[in-house]
Parts: C-alpha cells; sequence; structure tokens
C-alpha cells in the first residue's frame, strides 16, 4: 500500500488535468468522452462494471500506462473478502483502452513477493514484448519495472495476464482486459459497450486465500472479481446499441445467456467479424483463453438478466460430494442427528430453494452475510450463502455469474434505477 502511494506521489506533479477527470469519469461508470476522442470513429467508451479503465499520459506521441502488480484485499461480494494478487489495487486490473494505430507503452511495476511477466493476449506485436518470462524475456522481480512497447496493429477484445507461474498467478486474480478501438469507421459504433472478464476462484468457506493447486472445483464464479448479488447492473436507456465484450481467463468455458433480446455474435479475440460470418443467437459460449462480442439493439424495457448457464456458476460456496437428499423422507433422521447437534434442520427433500430461503432469514439483509447459518448453527467466517440475492418479488437465489441488464425508457443517467416498474397486466399471475 505505502509503494503505490509513494507511486502516486511521484508520478502525482506529472499528471494532465485531463488524465484526472477522465479517471474521474470512467470510475463514476457514466458516459464520458471517449479515451480517444478524435481519431476512434465515434466509438463510446468501454464501460467496465465494477472496474474502471487505466488512464494514460501521453508522451512524446506515445500512450504511457502504469500497471502496479500487487496484492490486494479484494470483496467478491459484501461478506466474502480474498487475498488476492492483481494490479492498481484490483483484480481483474483496470480495463486498458486504446486505438487501433496507437503506440502504446506500458511501465509494469512488480510489488509481489515473486517474480512476473505480462502477456499481452491476443495482440501483434513484436516477439520481444509477447510477455512469455523466460522465452521472450527475462522474468520481472520483485521491485523492478519494465517498459512494453509496441503500436497497436489491430482492432478487437484483448486481455493481459502473467505469462510466470501462472498456476498461482491467475488463481489468485491476476488478469485485465485490453480493448483496441478500430481508427477507421469499419464498425457501427455503440451507444454502451460493457466489459466483462469472467475467472473462478477456489475460495474454501472459511478460509482467505485462493487456493492455486484446484484444478476442476472452484466455487466462486466471477464478472470482473465480484459475485451476484455484487455484481454491477449493466444500466442502458431503451432503443440503444449495446456491445457486451466478455473474455474468459479462467479454467471453464462459459455459456453466457441473455434474456430479453436476440444478440449477434459480432467479435472474437481476432477482431469483428465479417457481417456473413456473424450469427443470431441467444447463448453465447465463451471458450477459455477467448473473447466474444455481442451486440443488439436493447429494444425491450425492463430487468434482464446476463448470466452463465452452467447452473453451478450461478452458485456461490457450495459443498460438493454430499449425498443427494431430494425425494429422501429426512424426519427420523432430523430428530436422531438432533440429539448429538441441537437445531440441526435437514435440507433438500423438496429441493435447495427451501435452504436458500433459511440462509438468506439467517443472512439478514446486506452486510455482512452467512455469520449464521441455518438451523441457529455458526457458519464459518469469511463465507457467503450459496444463493443469493433479493428481487422485487421475493430471494433471486442466484450467486456467481449473473447480473442484471437494466433497459430504461428516456433515462438521462446510468446510474442504478432499481427494479423495473412493471406497465400493469404485464406480470405472471396467480390464477388457482
Ligand atoms: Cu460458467
Amino acid at each position: 500500500m505505502s509503494t503505490r502511494r509513494n507511486f502516486f506521489h511521484r508520478v502525482g506533479g506529472l499528471l494532465a488535468g485531463a488524465w484526472l477527470a477522465r479517471a474521474a469519469a470512467a470510475a463514476s461508470g457514466d458516459s464520458i468522452p471517449s479515451a480517444a476522442a478524435g481519431g476512434n470513429a465515434g466509438h463510446a467508451s468501454i464501460v467496465t462494471p465494477n472496474g474502471r479503465t487505466l488512464p494514460y499520459r501521453l508522451k512524446d506521441g506515445v500512450k504511457e500506462f502504469r500497471l502496479v502488480a500487487e496484492e490486494v484485499d479484494h470483496e467478491f461480494a459484501p461478506g466474502l473478502r480474498g487475498r488476492c494478487w492483481g494490479y492498481n489495487g484490483s483484480t481483474p486490473g483496470p480495463t486498458i483502452e486504446a486505438v487501433e494505430g496507437d503506440r502504446v507503452r506500458i511501465l509494469v511495476t512488480n510489488n509481489l513477493p515473486e517474480y512476473t511477466s505480462i502477456h499481452w493476449h491476443g495482440i501483434l506485436l513484436p516477439n520481444g514484448m509477447d510477455g512469455v518470462g523466460g522465452l521472450t524475456q527475462p522474468h520481472i522481480r520483485p521491485g523492478e519495472t519494465y517498459a512494453y512497447e509496441f503500436t497497436l496493429r489491430q482492432h478487437g477484445t484483448c486481455m493481459y495476464h502473467p505469462h510466470a507461474d501462472e498456476m498461482v498467478q491467475l488463481a489468485a486474480g491476476m488478469m485485465g482486459m485490453f480493448i483496441i478501438h478500430p481508427r477507421a469507421a469499419t464498425q457501427t459504433p455503440a451507444d454502451r459497450d460493457f466489459a466483462i472478464l469472467l475467472h473462478a476462484w477456489a475460495m474454501h468457506p472459511g478460509t482467505s486465500r485462493p487456493d492455486p493447486a484446484v484444478m476442476t472445483d472452484f466455487d466462486l464464479w466471477t464478472y470482473n472479481g465480484k459475485v451476484f448479488p455484487a455484481t454491477a447492473p449493466l444500466v442502458v436507456r431503451t432503443g440503444e446499441r449495446v456491445r457486451i465484450r466478455i473474455g474468459n481467463l479462467s479454467m471453464h468455458d462459459h455459456p453466457i445467456h441473455l434474456h430479453g433480446f436476440l444478440f449477434e455474435v459480432t467479435g472474437t479475440g481476432a477482431g469483428p467479424l465479417p457481417a456473413s460470418a456473424r450469427w443470431p443467437d441467444v447463448t453465447v459460449n465463451v471458450p477459455v483463453g477467448s473473447t466474444r462480442d455481442i451486440e443488439f439493439i436493447a429494444d425491450a424495457p425492463g430487468d434482464w438478466p446476463l448470466h452463465c448457464h452452467k447452473s453451478h456458476h450461478t452458485m456461490n460456496q457450495m459443498a460438493h460430494d454430499i449425498p443427494n437428499p431430494l425425494g429422501v423422507d429426512q424426519r427420523g433422521v432430523e430428530n436422531r442427528v438432533r440429539k448429538i447437534l441441537p437445531g440441526y434442520t435437514a435440507m433438500g427433500e423438496t429441493g435447495m430453494a427451501e435452504h436458500s430461503a433459511h440462509l438468506n432469514m439467517a443472512a439478514g439483509k446486506g452486510g455482512e452475510h452467512a455469520q449464521h447459518m441455518h438451523g441457529g448453527m455458526q457458519g464459518p467466517p469469511n463465507t457467503i450463502p450459496m444463493m443469493m440475492g433479493a428481487g422485487p418479488f421475493g430471494p433471486i437465489e442466484m450467486g456467481g455469474m449473473f447480473t442484471v441488464l437494466k433497459v430504461r425508457d428516456g433515462i438521462s443517467s446510468y446510474e442504478d434505477p432499481g427494479w423495473y416498474p412493471h406497465p400493469p397486466g404485464t406480470v405472471a399471475r396467480r390464477l388457482a
């Protein structure tokens, strides 16, 4: 922390006013003048939900960015924090945004306890700038700063991550998005252009460090480092053209499903697809190490889920390898267990929704969730319920990779507008 503060003190005098203004606007998540106003063919600035865009300074015609690799105290959702690794105080690191043709210089300082490097995933560059520790450069040792410099020869949705001790460093959260706008008007500009980086974590209940040894049994699934309901909504005005760029640096593929719209898959990690190669769909699979862009006109107001369709990926920390209680009469077992464990409540005979309701009751509203589990039993500290979120009609029973696209008529601010006020007669109703 003190190192970061020193860094900001050192460079503070060099900051241009415009840089500060842009950083402040980006942090607010509101519509702001483009990263590269003048020369990016009118494209909107990227909105990184729960994140931000990395400011740069122009130095002799080069856009100079600064990344500090460091440990971060990260909040996945209220009640669950992790000692993670990231960049500039967050995981994922800030989104880098530039324009095709830009010359960029990225200064990378390593404040981790071990060496690192940064690979610019999907970006065309000279081999020695590719960031593979040991292969294309010496590792960046603790305390050292390295400069990467190259000219952007493409546009599209790219990423960055270490290529050093990857098993540990990716598991701990070191990654970010690197988005390059086209210089020419080759792509229909979007009114709202979102970037979401997918990741999976092994945060065993009661612990505070992601476990890098886990290969498949992850228990937290995040959009930009957050699990629902801590994931920020995507707010758009009715009629706007929306692009959502989704990157995946986890170890599982994620079929991301959007309710309410037929979108087109318009881009991969190699940039926009030619018109003939785009396809309409309602779910886009985002494979590991890939990015996908989807686009649609937001012509239907409402609160529309955007979530991974692997149902375990919309759950938070959950137990695995347990007997399946569905349809099992547990009354006798319950009474016997209560002799050993007073207050024990058997769960799961009719499904897990009841379990979720108990947890939400125990957790109360907001704040410190899950300090008490069902039946008055004490849960492990630093653990959140498997299913969370309270909607206007009841529990939402989601966690993990779930957020809400909020489409509203005539809004002038992209602040969270709250729940959708359904017009009378447009909500499913009880008949019997
Ligand atoms: Cu998934």
